[in-house]
């Protein structure tokens, strides 16, 4: 643990799928250069992983994250070369299309306050499960900033535009149960079995049906900005995909001779 003690991200490669933890605990995982580096290493590393079939992404000690390190982007020490456009095209813009991007399940363990971008990065994974004692804080306007990292777009379609924007515009916490009854989140759980509960999802994801998994991933991402008629379409086209994986065969197979199927995640062999 030493070695890794100093490193933004730790990376652990089990057996189908990936934990990639976010690692600055005495700054509440907040981000500099190196960690957005290494998690987006880390989030490459696991896409090119052909028996990587889900991640699952943490925090270190107390907090999930704290957003951006504020003592990295402090307008009184850089003052004109502060340019926060060039920091989110170069670095939180593409972490969250990573994320979205990813064709396999991408669960967010919510250990403790994710504030700022760090509450935003959460909302961007497929599965969010948060530790009872977690908060999620839109703290941006509390520095006189605009939320980013996409929570401009998750908020009001997953809580609708009256909680969205008392979120963003108070700052204020709410409670990872608040956060789970609004729809935020998909659940709560007690904080010393949101390890075991999040690594559980990630076990049993990664021996499901990949292939399908990154299709509906798509489908249901492509869905706030397509018409009904656009996505009957999409959804034609997705089935006619999915439908010849072998996960398909291997699914009605086992329903049709009464066992457990036997994922490989593949397209096809
Ligand atoms: C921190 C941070 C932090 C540095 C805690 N930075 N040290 C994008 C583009 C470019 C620039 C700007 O930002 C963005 C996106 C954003 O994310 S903007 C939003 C940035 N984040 C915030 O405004 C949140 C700032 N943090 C807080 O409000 C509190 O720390 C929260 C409410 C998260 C937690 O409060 P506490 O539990 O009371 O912890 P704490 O405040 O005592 O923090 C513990 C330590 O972590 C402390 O260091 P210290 O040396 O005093 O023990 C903090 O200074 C440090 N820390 N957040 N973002």
């Amino acid at each position: 643990m030493s070695a890794a003690a100093n490193e933004p991200i730790l990376h652990e490669r089990r057996e189908g799928w990936h934990r990639i933890t976010l690692n600055r605990p005495e700054k509440l995982n907040s981000f500099n250069e190196a960690q957005h580096l290494a998690l987006r290493a880390a989030l490459d590393e696991a896409a090119a992983d052909a028996t990587c079939r889900a991640v699952l992404v943490t925090g270190a000690g107390r907090g999930f994250c704290a957003g951006q390190d504020l003592g990295d982007r402090d307008p009184a020490r850089l003052d004109d070369s502060l340019d926060l456009g060039h920091t989110i095209e170069t670095f939180y813009n593409p972490l969250i299309r990573q994320i979205r991007g990813l064709d396999m399940p991408v669960i967010c363990a919510v250990n403790g306050v994710a504030a700022g971008a760090g509450a935003n990065i959460a909302l961007a994974c497929d599965i969010v499960l948060a530790a009872r004692s977690a908060k999620f804080i839109q703290a941006f306007s509390k520095i006189g900033l605009v939320p980013d990292s996409g929570g401009t777009w998750f908020l009001p379609r997953l809580i609708g535009e009256a909680r969205a924007k008392a979120l963003a515009l108070t700052g204020e916490a709410i409670s990872a149960e608040q956060a789970a009854d609004w729809g935020l989140i998909w659940r709560v759980t007690d904080d010393e079995t949101l390890m075991e509960e999040a690594e559980a999802l990630a076990e049993r994801l990664s021996r499901g049906p990949t292939f399908a998994y990154g299709l509906i991933k798509q489908a249901i991402q492509a869905a706030s900005s397509n018409t009904l008629d656009e996505q009957l379409d999409l959804e034609r086209d997705l089935q006619r995909q999915a439908g010849r994986s072998d996960d398909y065969r291997e699914g009605v197979a086992a329903f049709l001779e009464k066992r457990a199927a036997t994922f490989t995640g593949r397209a096809k062999r």
